[in-house]
């Protein structure tokens, strides 16, 4: 028979794109329910070619169903999800709700697919876009070299902040537009945009950089660069990973970069590193630099992939290389891996 699909918090910006990558991957659900707060109840929304309508989440809305994608915040997450997982469904999540406990997996199809098996709550996180950019490229480097430390700067798109993000970045870019010379005084972007030069980001987003993604945290670590740090070290099991990372927003509306420096336990060159990941799944090489080729998130954004370029041997530091890679944050960074992950289910519905 073919399985019942939920996905829920379907009106978002992410919600938006599950429903595009569900109707454009092979159909193998069955009836599939559109389910969102009651204030978006009774709206009709595209799957598969259909329009359907959106349910108000409660509790019976989830009886019959077999595989439920959750992108809710957080604490709307923490709430619902036992309640789904209760009635029967195998909840995907991709909230930060669950992804650090141990009775819950966190996968990511190219690294740990066989994680999805031992899920005693009937839960599977699926990791934050940030690292679910680097995961492909990493694990496949981990697995021929070993690796035992990175320090990431990432390069995070307005859209890690869902729907708010376009819009401010796109409303921001608008005002700057046609004004010359902008930017290269203190405070002159943030007087034009006025009362809303500090929505969504902190900071004024178009003409600038944030060094701040996420809400703070001890001894002035960010939620995004302590995910980054942990969720690694879960899902590729190297539970002593060391890891530093800086998170930054940049004026970009889709597609997340970091720049990785990486050290593992064998010798390794660039060389070496592109032969591994030519063969990686879910990994694009693009490094071709006497060419100009290298990957950026314009080129990544609206594609599956993960892009990997500018891999180097590192001059000072042994067994290390230093590397480029992008993903697009709406899709592997969050609806396609969740997707993944629930096909990866299909046989148990057999
Ligand atoms: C961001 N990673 O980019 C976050 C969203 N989950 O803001």
């Amino acid at each position: 028979r073919k399985p019942v699909l939920a996905i829920v918090g379907a009106t978002g910006a992410v919600g938006s794109v599950m429903r595009d990558v569900i109707s454009r991957r092979d159909d193998v659900w069955g009836e599939i329910r559109l389910i969102a707060s009651p204030r978006s109840a009774g709206r009709r929304l595209s799957i598969r070619g259909e329009e359907v309508v959106v349910r108000a989440i409660s509790e019976d809305v989830f009886d019959g169903v077999d595989v439920a994608h959750f992108d809710l915040p957080d604490e709307v997450s923490a709430h619902w999800v036992p309640i789904a997982a209760a009635r029967g469904a195998i909840v995907i999540d991709k909230s930060n709700s669950f992804r650090m406990d141990p009775q819950v997996p966190l996968v990511v199809p190219e690294a740990n697919p066989e994680a999805v098996r031992d899920r005693p709550k009937g839960v599977i996180a699926n990791a934050n876009c940030t690292t679910l950019a680097l995961i492909p490229s990493l694990a496949a480097l981990h697995r021929q070299f070993g690796l035992r430390s990175m320090t990431v700067a990432s390069y995070q798109a307005a859209s890690g902040s869902g729907q708010e993000g376009f819009d401010t970045l796109y409303r921001q870019i608008d005002a700057v537009a046609g004004n010359p010379g902008l930017g290269t005084v203190p405070g002159d972007v943030r007087r034009l945009l006025g009362d809303r030069a500090d929505d969504t980001f902190g900071a004024p987003l178009a003409l600038n950089v944030v060094p701040k993604v996420g809400g703070w945290k001890a001894d002035g670590w960010t939620s995004e660069e302590l995910k980054v740090r942990n969720e690694t070290r879960k899902i590729l099991d190297i539970p002593d990973l060391a890891v530093s990372s800086t998170c930054v927003r940049v004026p970009v509306a889709q597609g997340h970069s970091q720049a990785v420096h990486a050290t593992f336990a064998t010798a390794v060159d660039a060389e070496a590193a592109r032969k591994v990941l030519a063969d990686a799944p879910g990994v694009v090489v693009v490094d071709d630099p006497e060419n100009g080729r290298y990957p950026t998130p314009l080129d990544a954004a609206g594609t599956d992939e993960t892009y990997i370029g500018r891999i180097r041997t590192s001059i000072d530091f042994p067994n290390s290389l230093d590397f480029f890679v992008v993903g697009d944050n709406l899709l592997k960074g969050a609806a396609l891996n969740s997707a993944q992950i629930a096909e990866l289910l299909l046989p148990e519905f057999r």
